[in-house]
């Protein structure tokens, strides 16, 4: 036990080394957030705590990419690193794969990273590969706060998951903008029309449009069948053929993201989402832990969404506040039930 502690890092030590970019503490950051040791926790809250208020909350781009298996994904995100690099701005991947996958024989982190791997020798960019441990199919839960990490240092973030449902509802309670990797005619992108998922992304994406007509049809499909409830507002959901292979497309790709970042800033959304976000995942991590009961115990759900949003306190350490809250309020109720229980075997 001794030994763990020696090695954890401090926090404040680390959080300056990760402002400045510093790939060794970037990559032990994210090990620490990682660990779920009691002290390795307490010191993610700090560290977390010590990142955020140095940044700007309008500063940073979290960008979700998701879409069904194979579509491009990777290959995509590749070629998107690449634009953003020529472009100047740094570039963080947290690219996340389903842990229950045989049929890749576990490859599939391998082969992503090799994908990408051309510009990993590159300074302004950094990619962690995670194995989803999630057995219910969505996100794990620790990418979320990985993710606030990596923004604190990069200029933009993304994050790459497989599209299974779950997934893509929680990769878009933590992304500001979401884009949906379609191919041609793989009927997948009717099926995701039809499943509701469709208030999800902000952006569609038709990789592999070299293959030539099949894309403009599929394009075509996914626009005539766009969403039809307005999840934000003013956003006009484009639809835009890519060819991750030729790299074609990907500098208009580029502009949609730019565009409804600028519509989110503008429409003052921005900072309200990542609240929103913010609540979801606190009560996701807390629900995690203690149950309903013990979101109960904190004042229930819309309570602690109150409170989150209300907070002068740095998200994670109200987070942190409410854990410690339930816990002792689990010891006064189990205290009080052992003393009726023996006041009641007298
Ligand atoms: N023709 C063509 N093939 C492509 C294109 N982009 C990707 N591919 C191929 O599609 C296959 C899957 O690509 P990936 O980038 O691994 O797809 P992915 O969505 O990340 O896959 P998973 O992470 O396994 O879900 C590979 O064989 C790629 O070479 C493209 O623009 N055109
Ligand atoms: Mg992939």
């Amino acid at each position: 036990m001794q030994m763990a502690l020696v090695n954890l890092p401090d926090p404040e030590q680390l959080a300056s080394r990760i402002l400045r970019g510093v790939r060794e503490a970037i990559a032990s950051g994210l090990n620490l957030l990682d660990n779920k040791l009691a002290e390795a926790r307490k010191r993610s809250v700090q560290l977390l705590a010590s990142l955020s208020g140095e940044r700007p909350v309008n500063k940073g781009h979290l960008v979700g990419v998701t879409g069904p298996p194979g579509v491009g994904k990777s290959s995509l995100v590749s070629a998107m690193i690449r634009e953003w690099r020529l472009a100047g701005k740094t570039v963080g991947v947290l690219a996340v794969d389903p842990s229950s996958r045989p049929e890749l024989g576990g490859g599939a982190l391998l082969g992503d990273r090799i994908r990408i791997k051309s510009s990993s020798y590159d300074e302004g960019l950094f990619i962690r590969s995670l194995a989803n441990r999630n057995q219910l199919g969505g996100v794990a839960t620790e990418v979320w706060p990985m993710s606030w990490l990596m923004l604190s240092c990069f200029d933009i973030v993304v994050i790459e998951t497989v599209g299974v449902g779950q997934t893509e509802i929680d990769i878009a309670e933590i992304g500001d903008t979401i884009c949906y990797v379609a191919q041609p005619a793989s009927g997948d992108a009717i099926q995701y029309l039809k499943s509701g998922i469709i208030e999800i992304p902000d952006i569609f994406a038709v990789n592999k449009c070299d293959l030539g007509a099949a894309a403009l049809k599929t394009a075509a499909e996914i626009a005539r069948g766009g969403p039809r409830q307005d999840r934000r507002e003013a956003w006009d959901y484009p639809v835009c053929l890519v060819s991750a292979t030729m790299n074609t497309g990907i500098k208009q790709l580029h502009d949609h993201i730019d565009r409804h970042r600028s519509f989110l800033v503008t429409a003052e959304l921005l900072a309200k989402l990542r609240i929103r976000h913010h609540s979801a995942w606190v009560l996701r991590l807390l629900k995690e832990e203690f149950g309903t009961f013990g979101l109960e115990l904190a004042g229930g759900p819309a309570e602690i969404s109150q409170r989150l949003s209300e907070s002068r306190l740095n998200q994670f350490e109200e987070y942190e506040q409410m854990r410690k809250q339930i816990l002792s309020r689990f010891k006064v109720k189990s205290q009080s039930s052992k003393l009726t229980s023996k006041g009641a075997s007298r």
